[in-house]
């Protein structure tokens, strides 16, 4: 008996000493975007009941990012402790010393049996590291928690990879802003830019003009509430950006898609005339007077708020379809606007008819429908921002079936988002002239995050990932099993996406 005992303790010691090895293969892992490099070592890891997270040289950067990782494994049932110094037990070292070579946003993912090591020079290339591991790891909590072994070196192509939410046509709740902040993130995307006013609303609160949100904000597309945000709501959703790595670029259209702004300050309109309230979806229709000096004054104050609100370079000034305002006031219009943004220290975007204006060569110009312009733009010296309609909309109906949505530049189905470069779509722009890539939400007919999350994915995944991942590393034969391993994820998220039957769904 005693034998028997000793014999099943001997065993218990070797198997409990040594887990058995339980093969998986890295590349077979789905990531979106498709990492720069990824070797397998052919193992797995498996974590134990508590996963130490070791914090190689603490600093106030990496607490904030060990315990974010505690929250992502806690989510999964998995249990950590923090701790400082070099990993002594099995666990997760996070550390901030990795190579040059790794940029601002790039990692070094490490998982061998013994433990899971990150690296990263910055902060965001660590948050980055973690959400692949995010996408390693199960969806929920299971019994036996493993990822496969192997190294991913990883960094992205461009330094602007992001998405715009129209905010203005229908309004969407700071809540609601903040999920699509955290879907963003996901992807390693690290801009939204917020389109905050259009003909149909104002939606940003500014102190010294208090009618754009009193009058301008009380209404949207199809008539109904409407809404704002106050400076702190505002100032709210963009530190929740900033602990994603992600900045919030603000758009206030002008001199067209003005009517909220026309309609709230009788003395911004050329005949002194309060514009009526509107809550169709033509566009073209209005104009700031560009003859009159309380235009200025106006355009100074609400970009003096908005610039103090602003932590990022950039501020957004539209500048699209002002088909009302002759070209002869347009271009002056633009270049005074783009002084006023130098006088608050911030830098102009806009969209790509600003390009006839005498932009400096710190304005981006971001081409949604014209090359030519992104061509004369690249000629003055300016940087372009990707997002041609016919490729990045995330407002184009997938086909013509699609109930929500337009398709007045095309029907955009999963592949067609895809299979595309910015860097190769049209002659004469080149990566050197692209900051990267957006894909924008107009939201004529999106009223709701359920109506969002339709539209936006699939495609957003394909548009991060051509943000993040070299032209020669994306295929779509690829992507698409990548893709389709997604689904139960994103049914987990609670996201609603569109079931493309381009795609074979797991
Ligand atoms: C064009 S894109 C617009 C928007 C509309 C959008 C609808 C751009 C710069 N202007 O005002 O919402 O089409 O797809």
């Amino acid at each position: 008996m005693l034998r028997f005992s000793l014999l099943v303790l001997l065993a218990c010691l070797w198997s409990c000493a040594q887990p058995p090895v339980v093969p998986m293969n890295l590349t077979e892992s789905a990531l979106i975007p498709q990492p720069q490099s990824v070797t397998p070592f052919g193992k797995s890891y498996r974590f134990d009941a508590v996963t130490p997270i070791y914090l190689t040289t603490p600093s106030g950067k990496l607490d904030t990012l060990g315990q974010y990782l505690q929250q992502q494994l806690q989510a999964l049932g998995l249990q950590s402790d923090i701790r400082t110094g070099e990993m002594e037990q099995a666990g997760i070292q996070l550390s901030l010393n990795g190579p040059d070579s790794l940029g601002a946003e790039g990692y070094l993912l490490e998982i061998t049996e013994e433990g899971l090591y990150l690296q990263a020079k910055e902060a965001a290339g660590l948050f980055y590291g973690i959400q692949s591991l995010r996408q390693l790891l199960p969806f929920e909590p299971t019994d036996t928690t493993r990822v496969a072994t192997g190294r991913i070196v990883d960094a992205p192509v461009y330094p602007h990879r992001g998405a715009m939410l129209d905010v203005a046509r229908h309004f969407f709740k700071p809540a609601d802003v903040k999920v699509f902040i955290d879907y963003l993130a996901m992807l390693k995307m690290n801009k939204l830019h917020l389109h905050l006013a259009d003909d149909q609303g104002w939606r940003i609160e500014i102190k010294s003009w208090p009618k754009l949100t009193e009058i301008g904000g009380s209404t949207q597309v199809g008539g109904g509430q409407g809404g704002f945000y106050t400076q702190q709501e505002y100032a709210d959703m963009v530190a929740y950006a900033a602990e994603r790595f992600i900045t919030i670029i603000p758009e206030i259209d002008m001199p067209g898609h003005t009517n909220a702004a026309l309609a709230s300050y009788p003395e911004l309109n050329c005949d002194g005339k309060a514009s009526a309230l509107y809550t169709g979806t033509e566009v073209g229709f209005s104009t700031l007077c560009t003859d009159k000096e309380v235009t200025y004054q106006f355009v100074d104050d609400v970009i003096r708020e908005l610039a103090a609100l602003t932590p990022g370079a950039y501020i957004h000034i539209g500048g699209d379809e002002s088909h009302v305002t002759p070209l002869e006031d347009y271009i002056p219009f633009i270049n005074r606007v783009q002084q006023i943004l130098r006088k608050h220290n911030k830098k102009m975007m806009g969209w790509d008819e600003i390009a006839h204006a005498d932009i400096d060569t710190t304005t981006v110009v971001q081409w949604w429908a014209a090359p030519e312009n992104a061509r004369k733009a690249i000629k003055k010296g300016a940087k372009v921002l990707a997002s041609p309609a016919k490729k990045a909309y995330l407002d184009m109906q997938y086909d013509s079936t699609t109930q929500l949505g337009l398709h007045w530049a095309a029907y955009v189905e999963v592949d067609s988002a895809y299979r595309w470069d910015p860097a190769s779509l049209q002659a004469g722009i080149k990566k050197e002239h692209l900051i990267g890539i957006e894909a924008p939400l107009w939201t004529e007919t999106i009223t709701n995050l359920d109506e969002l999350e339709y539209m936006v994915f699939p495609r957003i995944m394909g548009h991060a990932e051509i943000g993040w991942t070299a032209p020669a590393l994306r295929k779509w034969e690829d992507y698409r099993v990548r893709l389709a391993t997604m689904a139960p994820r994103l049914k987990a998220m609670g996201i609603d996406f569109y079931a493309s039957a381009q795609i074979d769904w797991k």
